[in-house]
């Protein structure tokens, strides 16, 4: 869209607005307003979640409640290394899973013996949930808890008397550990599980089984400034899903009374917010450097790629939500060199696309005349606290002297006054000109914007339409450098190898050794068959700018599936191994039979979900079965896919050596009830 300027126009308009006090005449607030814990946790913005407990050992994303706290040892557990690695990163605290859904307790609980006590860990004398305090107070860091109301350990589960044991450990985590700044209660909840020996099935009504409001009076009481999370706050609620991305349009506010904990149709409904919401309840954005939320040794060529980390952090932080980056810290007890080394890259590159603010160069002029107190100098004082009150409609101009560069635009509402912008444009000069660059939505706390390279004298940002007077406290424009983004692995149905080149731009080159690539290795010309099982490596090498480097992207591919056969007279059983995540098949026999073509040594096997927005007949419990001739066959693993619902990524599992040329993966459990669906199969081989 392109609109005439009337430049000689726009000057006789044109009003530098003054400089009177910031906090003259305030507008009436616009409900739902957030309240000053709220305030103070939103200004936090970045902080880090640790899945470490019981699950680290047993190597599952959701334990059974069975396990023996004999297996909880971690040999090198160093809570000062999370703490410097979070702080280093510019994150401002660590939210600890003080006792997941299998209900082991990271400290020394008075109330169940189904913690550290009774670990081999520092001879049953240690206590992690004092040791992080400490750590978090050493680096100036804040401490969260994140407590499971579903105990899959406990006796009394499902009964009003847990309720009772889960207050009293609330109690002991909110009164001896000092300042705790967010309690995290999961929505997943009730299910199979060992309840002290039962072994059944127990559900609960979401709705009333924890009888919140107690909960929350005590939390209040004991930590007043700390926010409570959860999918219905109340002050801090899930943004829907757990890849970390908030939403183009997303509201702080939320009809809050509408939403309960683990409701099924959360994600769809109440996940962006909504303009008319009657509570304030803003939005954090959780999701795991790791595809799992646990540590699993599997996914240590997994860890999510600086490309896909800036994502997250451009669709969370950007947008307008808070971001919680977990780290599945490890067996020995430390958050993972690979993890590392991601956080530092994603925390450096941060800091190079907000290097400087070019905002800061502007003369800023508006077409607004009124002079109220609040004038438009604000938006670049960096004072959080000021903002210019500007008119539906009028246009704020940054003008430059000199043309500047800039491909990110910040943007940022008053929100203790309210939430109110509901459209916005953002606009360049060229010839005389204006062009459109962004038409959006919502604004929030923050909304950042990625655009492409734009040099301009002027950039116009108008408020379009909002739900009263709109209150900008910030805009900033940055020039973000560019980042060469990795090659895509994948590999087609043949068994070749293909590399998606994500840029004109870039030579790629890979090895199939374990090398990391470099301008040396392979250049790749075109798909590659691999005989072996293998992990692939490949890298982006930019030819404009100087030979600039793209990170190494990492695949490891299993024998190829060329030879399989789906046994099934349903043509669409073969997408089940077709290699294409997208597709996936459905099976009315509850079950998938594959002819392997040849006899193989398997040692595990692979289930991807498919990758629908709208899953159905996700396996939930599984068993596995091989067989030699096709016709008698042997179980050899069974189980559950913890998590799978809120995280359909590939499950991997382990079984020991054996030899087979049919597999079967039965479903006992799907999470709709429905039949069967796979994404994906695959195995894995010695
Ligand atoms: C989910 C849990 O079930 C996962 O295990 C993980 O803790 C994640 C943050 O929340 O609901």
């Amino acid at each position: 869209m392109k609109t005439q300027f009337y430049f000689t126009l726009f000057l006789t308009k044109m009003v530098l607005l003054g400089c009177q006090s910031p906090h003259q005449n305030p507008p009436d607030p616009v409900h739902p307003i957030p309240s000053e814990r709220q305030m103070n946790w939103q200004e936090l913005e970045f902080y880090a979640f640790v899945h470490f407990n019981m699950n680290t050992f047993s190597d599952m994303e959701w334990g059974m409640g069975d396990e023996s706290p004999k297996q909880f040892n971690p040999t090198e557990l160093d809570t000062k290394q999370w703490a410097r690695v979070v702080k280093e990163a510019g994150m401002t605290g660590i939210i600890i899973t003080a006792k997941h859904h299998d209900g082991f307790c990271l400290w020394p609980s008075k109330y169940t013996e189904h913690s550290v006590k009774n670990a081999p860990w520092k001879d049953g004398k240690g206590d992690l949930i004092q040791e992080l305090a400490e750590s978090c107070k050493e680096y100036g860091l804040k401490m969260g808890i994140y407590y499971s109301p579903w105990d899959r350990n406990h006796a009394e589960y499902g009964q009003p008397e847990y309720l009772l044991y889960m207050r009293n450990q609330l109690t002991e985590l909110l009164t001896e550990y000092g300042e705790v700044f967010e309690v995290w209660f999961d929505g997943a909840n009730g299910g199979t599980g060992f309840y002290g020996g039962a072994n059944e099935d127990r559900r609960v009504d979401k709705r009333s089984y924890y009888d919140w409001e107690k909960t929350i009076e005590l939390v209040r009481e004991l930590q007043p400034d700390a926010v409570i999370f959860g999918d219905a706050g109340p002050d801090v609620r899930w943004v829907g899903n757990e890849h970390g991305h908030a939403y183009r349009t997303t509201w702080s506010n939320l009809m809050r009374d509408s939403v309960y904990a683990g409701m099924p149709e959360y994600a769809e409904l109440y996940a962006t917010g909504q303009e008319n919401g009657t509570h304030w309840v803003p939005a954090e954005a959780d999701v795991s450097i790791r595809p799992g939320w646990y540590y699993h040794a599997y996914e240590d060529h997994k860890v999510k790629s600086l490309a896909e980390l800036l994502d997250i952090y451009y669709l969370s932080i950007g947008q307008n939500a808070s971001l919680l980056l977990n780290f599945p810290v490890d067996k020995r007890g430390l958050i993972h060199e690979n993890d590392v080394i991601q956080i530092q890259q994603l925390s450096a590159k941060i800091k190079e696309d907000f290097a400087e603010d070019l905002a800061l160069l502007a003369k800023l002029t508006t077409e607004e005349y009124q002079r109220n107190g609040h004038p438009a100098k604000n938006v670049i004082d960096t004072n959080p606290n000021t903002y210019w009150k500007a008119e539906i409609g009028t246009s704020l101009i940054l003008q430059f002297e000199n043309p500047v560069s800039f491909n990110r635009f910040l943007v940022q509402e008053h929100v203790p006054l309210g939430q109110r912008v509901k459209s916005f444009s953002v606009e360049v000069l060229s010839d005389d000109e204006w062009i459109s660059v962004a038409e959006e939505t919502t604004v929030g706390y923050k909304r950042i914007l990625r655009l492409s390279d734009q040099t301009t004298t002027a950039v116009r940002f108008t408020v379009t339409d909002a739900k009263a007077i709109p209150l900008i406290s910030r805009i900033s424009l940055y020039k973000a450098p560019k980042l060469v983004t990795p090659p895509i692995l994948s590999r087609n149905v043949a068994g070749y190898i293909q590399v998606e080149v994500p840029d004109k731009n870039v030579a790629v080159y890979y090895t199939i050794d374990g090398q990391d690539p470099d301008e040396n290795s392979t250049p790749f010309e075109g798909p590659f068959l691999l005989e072996k099982p293998a992990m692939v490596k490949a890298i982006s090498i930019d030819k404009e700018t100087e030979g600039k480097k793209s990170e190494i992207s990492m695949a490891f591919f299993d024998l190829s599936k060329a030879k399989w056969k789906v046994i099934t007279n349903d043509p669409d059983g073969k997408k089940a191994i077709d290699e294409d995540e997208k597709s996936y098949f459905t099976s009315k026999q509850g079950k998938i039979d594959i002819d392997l073509g040849e006899n193989l040594t398997l040692i595990g096997f692979t289930y991807l979900p498919m990758q629908h927005r709208y899953m159905t007949g996700i396996i939930q419990n599984y068993e596995f079965h091989v067989s030699q001739n096709g016709d008698q066959w042997e179980k050899v693993a069974e189980g559950e896919f913890g998590n799978i619902a809120n995280s359909p990524i590939e499950q991997e599992v382990k079984f020991s050596k054996i030899n087979a040329r049919y597999i079967r993966l039965l479903a006992r459990r799907t999470l709709d009830g429905q039949a069967p669906s796979f994404g994906e199969i695959g195995i894995r081989t010695e």
